[in-house]
């Protein structure tokens, strides 16, 4: 066996901090420093002050939380020392969470690599590859992903370990398959990114340590695997060659689209993705903590179900007491328990105080996300203390699958705190191709970004990571409800016995890590694999069929299904998405029809047909997905290509289309309505296009969201009652086309603005059937309001509506969807004296007295291709600095559809963009999210309207 790890002298050298220069392999206890993480107990600060200097990574809300821990300990170190031999520290933690040594499986290549973080961070961090992003380098690089790397530390342990019953090393998330070897011993195995895995090295444990982590190539071992399993083939073997990724995904337990996807390109990293820490502790320790909310309806009160997960390392059984306090809700209670060896769970039943009233949490949109703050305190026999500090949340959710009248099927729509919502949002994928890059900053961004759409839902997607612990927290704080599927997508999957072990202890885990958390509403088996089988996309041979059913069955029926049903009853399952829901549960799991619109979710997606077009689309009861794509902004481009790259066929934009004829398929749609640009330079004729492929996504995912809206509150044809919209798909992993409302990096690309207006609170809706013009109001508001519609039509060619009329005061009533107004098209056009299809546009909105009003809508009478008067206008805009704000006060000659105002790389955003431009002046706001100024805006801003294009 080769030595684990020598300092050669061709060992990177390392500076340190007193400019001594030291090789890696020689870095000590000194060097290592603690990463900020989760800070749940007192043992999750660093220990060395002062605090400013000693965090310097850590939020302000994270460092007050450090600071109050600290505070606490102090505390209890003085109550020590007040008392010898009555309190002892129970254990001691430090992180491996620093610089490592990694080299390629020959040692051709050395370099240092952060943990967290992965072997192409590390290459491009050390200038050894260059932005994998860039061109084409995702198959240039496709060399570090066949490598086998090798991921090494020499450390120090900075307390005796030998005073303390067991020392385990903790890895929150190894990527993926690697062998651990400390101090030349091998200490196990890995091969499940979404698990956690804890090895007793008690025994192997030095003062000072070797650690070695010796992955293979998830690719190879994919390979490996799917070789290995004889019996018959798990289809897909390999993703389509457009898409330019490795086979065999389904084989490991890795995030599925790193090996491609339609969106995405193939990078399947190699590294220590999460925390590693040893951790050293007498008696136990505590394993996981959670908190579920319980709300009993005949009592009226609350209960919080708190569950401890111990492993207790003492031989005897010992007792203690544990005190929870919840001070906001005057809730105090103790309890006296009893720890046997082994893995235990000490479930305990916290009554909350019945005179104080508890402040629910709602979803974004419906009220406050109130939470409180709780403690927990375990004083141990032997003197041992352990205390943890958390926000715990009360609401509760129920999935109602229900008859409804006048529709076969069941309904499939979420109550929270005993409240019908309607689910309107998107669908989440992996925010980077490298998770490392992935900063609570951005997610912060992404997120609210979605909370500043009128989103109260995410989807995440089952085809990328369980997301970090940050995540779900700003979902908390945010009120953004969760749709958290579990990791398996559009593929079937083995399930031999390694396999079931690995995934079993994967959903235990995941399901313990996050079912504190408000925001998640549901969990759900898997994406479109139900489908994928009643559907036979993989053209499985019909002889084969029922033991691929039988493998769906043991996979998530008989096994997720029943590990959720027994680690969480707070919530509802359902087996896939798009699913069936009961329906499909009924007919053994797999139903014949998971697309049925009369129960549970659909996806939908149909590029062919004129998306302008309301009746293509399905009446559902949930709709989960549905999407079109769009170019990102030049800009966003620009940072990974080069000029030879600009232009709309160019190799660059034919390899960054991993879907199918996406590219064309996104000018057949745009065609249908609008004329191509024509410009005769060929730079802006690419960004011309860009442009127009983002007003017919946009456009399209309107009339389509508009749609399962105002369908609602009605059955028509024995369908409809649809209550849930996501669209595919919030984020984007990469610079390239896909059905993305965000670009990589977070700008908001012109659907994002659109989901602003058609998620509002309050929208109105405008249709036509059979030549009848309808607006219906739908309302996600609490109360009836009495309101004013106001429906006015313009001329293309002129400022000045040609008519306009308000309707006395109309009922929109809450949490509904009703027909407000009728008026045949023909009546209209009359009525408003010079108007004809092509020449005229209507805009209507909803206002009440005072501050209520909805967002201006409207609607086209023709394709925009067919418009009559629709001139160039010419748009100017004055750039005014409003604090941290900048007023952008627009002036224009004429009437302008699809308005777009664009300062390239300044990252922020619009009040508005993308609108219809009907009057002479409009103000639009831009939110920079760094700082910037008036000169920069209006050296990088580019304002167009559709007219510019032709
Ligand atoms: C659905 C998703 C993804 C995919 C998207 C667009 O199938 O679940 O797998 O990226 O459609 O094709």
């Amino acid at each position: 066996m080769r030595p684990a790890l020598k300092c050669a002298p061709d060992f990177p050298l390392v500076k340190k901090k007193n400019n001594s220069e030291k090789r890696l392999c020689d870095l000590g206890s000194a060097d290592l420093r603690g990463r900020a993480g989760r800070i749940s107990s007192v043992s999750d600060c660093p220990a060395t002050s002062p605090p400013a200097a000693r965090m310097p990574r850590m939020l302000p809300g994270r460092q007050a939380s450090c600071q109050r821990l600290l505070m606490l300990q102090m505390l209890l170190q003085m109550l020590l020392a007040a008392a010898p031999g009555e309190s002892r520290p129970q254990s001691a933690d430090f992180s491996l969470a620093s610089s490592w040594l990694v080299q390629s499986q020959n040692g051709s290549v050395a370099l240092p690599g952060q943990v967290p973080g992965c072997v192409h961070s590390a290459l491009f961090q050390h200038g050894l590859i260059q932005d994998p992003y860039y061109r084409f380098n995702d198959l240039n690089y496709s060399w570090v992903s066949l490598d086998n790397w090798i991921y090494s530390k020499k450390f120090r342990i900075p307390f005796d370990f030998r005073k303390w019953q067991k020392v385990n090393l903790i890895f929150e998330g190894v990527d993926t398959v690697a062998e651990i070897l400390l101090n030349n011993i091998t200490i196990g195995k890995t091969d499940n990114m979404f698990h956690r895995y804890t090895f007793d090295v008690t025994e192997e444990v030095r003062d000072t340590n070797t650690i070695v982590l010796r992955f293979q190539s998830a690719v190879s071992y994919a390979a490996q695997q799917s070789k290995a399993h004889t019996g018959y083939q798990i289809p897909p073997e390999c993703p389509e060659p457009v898409q330019k990724g490795f086979c065999h995904v389904n084989f490991i337990r890795k995030e599925q689209c790193s090996f491609s996807w339609d969106w995405g390109p193939s990078f399947p990293t190699q590294g220590i993705w999460k925390d590693v820490r040893i951790v050293a502790y007498d008696i136990c320790q505590v394993d996981y903590l959670t908190f579920t909310p319980i709300y009993g309806n005949n009592a009226r009160e609350w209960n919080l179900k708190i569950e401890a997960y111990f492993d207790v390392v003492s031989s005897k059984p010992f007792g203690g007491q544990v005190t929870v306090s919840i001070p906001g809700l005057q809730t105090h209670q103790m309890y006296n328990i009893e720890l046997h060896p082994g893995k235990s769970m000490i479930p305990l039943l916290l009554n909350i105080n019945k005179s104080i009233t508890v402040e629910t949490w709602w979803p974004n949109g419906h009220g406050n996300q109130t939470g409180y703050n709780l403690t927990v305190h375990f004083k141990l026999e032997g003197g041992y203390h352990i205390e943890k500090l958390t926000k715990v949340y009360f609401r509760t959710v129920e999935l109602i699958e229900a008859p409804i009248a006048g529709s076969s099927g069941l309904s499939f729509y979420f109550k929270i705190n005993g409240l019908p919502i309607f689910i309107k949002g998107s669908n989440w994928i992996p925010a980077d191709s490298f998770q490392d890059r992935v900063t609570v900053d951005s997610l912060r961004l992404l997120l609210q970004s979605a909370v500043d759409a009128n989103m109260n839902t995410l989807r995440v997607w089952g085809g990328g990571v369980y997301a970090q612990d940050e995540f779900y927290e700003i979902c908390d704080e945010l009120g953004l409800m969760i749709w958290q599927d579990f990791m398996f997508a559009c593929a079937l999957y083995p399930t031999d016995q390694a396999f079931m072990d690995s995934v079993r202890a994967e959903v235990v885990h995941q399901i313990r890590r996050l079912k504190s958390h408000p925001s998640i509403i549901i969990w759900s088996g898997n994406n479109e694999n139900e489908a994928a089988l009643a559907d036979n996309w993989f053209s499985v041979p019909s002889s084969k069929l029922e033991l691929y059913i039988t493998d769906y069955v043991t996979l998530y029926v008989k096994n997720i299904r029943e590990i959720v049903l027994a680690e969480d009853q707070s919530r509802p399952f359902v087996t896939s998405s798009p699913t069936n829901g009961a329906e499909s549960m009924a007919e053994g799991g797999v139903s014949q029809k998971p697309y049925d619109p009369h129960f549970g979710d659909v996806h939908f997606y149909d590029y062919a047909s004129d998306c302008w077009n309301w009746k293509v689309f399905p009446k559902a009861r949930f709709v989960s997905e549905y999407g079109f794509q769009s170019w990102p902004s030049f800009s966003t481009l620009e940072k990974v290509s080069f000029p030879e790259d600009w232009s709309y066929n160019s190799s660059f934009s034919l390899h960054r289309q991993h879907h199918r004829d996406g590219n064309t398929e996104m000018l057949e749609q745009a065609a249908i309505h609008f004329k191509l640009p024509q410009n005769p330079d060929p730079l802006v004729m690419f960004k011309d296009t860009l442009y127009l492929t983002q007003v017919m996504q946009a456009q399209c995912i309107k009339t389509e969201t508009e749609f399962y809206r105002r369908s609602q509150s009605e059955i028509v044809d024995g369908k409809g009652h649809t209550m849930g919209a996501l669209y595919w798909q919030l984020n984007d992993i990469w610079q390239a086309p896909s059905w993305a409302s965000l670009e990589y990096g977070g700008k908001w690309k012109m659907l994002h603005y659109f989901a602003q207006h058609f998620f509002s609170p309050l929208l109105p809706v405008g249709f036509e059937d059979d030549g009848v013009f309808y607006i219906y109001g739908v309302s996600d508001l609490h109360m009836d309001y009495k309101m004013t519609l106001t429906v006015r039509v313009h001329l293309w060619s002129s400022l000045q509506p040609v008519c306009s009329r308000s309707t006395e005061p109309l009922v929109v009533k809450a949490g509904q969807a009703a027909p407000l107004y009728k008026e045949p098209v023909a009546e209209l056009l009359q009525r408003c004296g010079q108007c004809t299809r092509q020449s005229c546009v209507i805009t209507f909105a909803l206002t009440a007295g005072g501050e209520l009003s909805s967002p201006t809508n409207y609607h086209f009478l023709s394709s925009l291709k067919d418009a009559v008067g629709l001139e160039k206008a010419k748009i100017t805009a004055k750039i005014v600095q409003q604090e941290n704000i900048y007023r952008f006060e627009l002036e224009t000659t004429a009437v302008a559809p699809f308005v777009w105002l664009d300062v390239g790389s300044i990252p922020g955003r619009f009040s508005d963009n993308g609108f219809l431009l009907t009057e002479k002046k409009k103000t639009i706001l831009f939110y920079p999210w760094e700082s910037t100024s008036i000169t920069e805006l209006e050296r990088s801003l580019r304002l167009i309207s559709l007219a510019d294009i032709y």
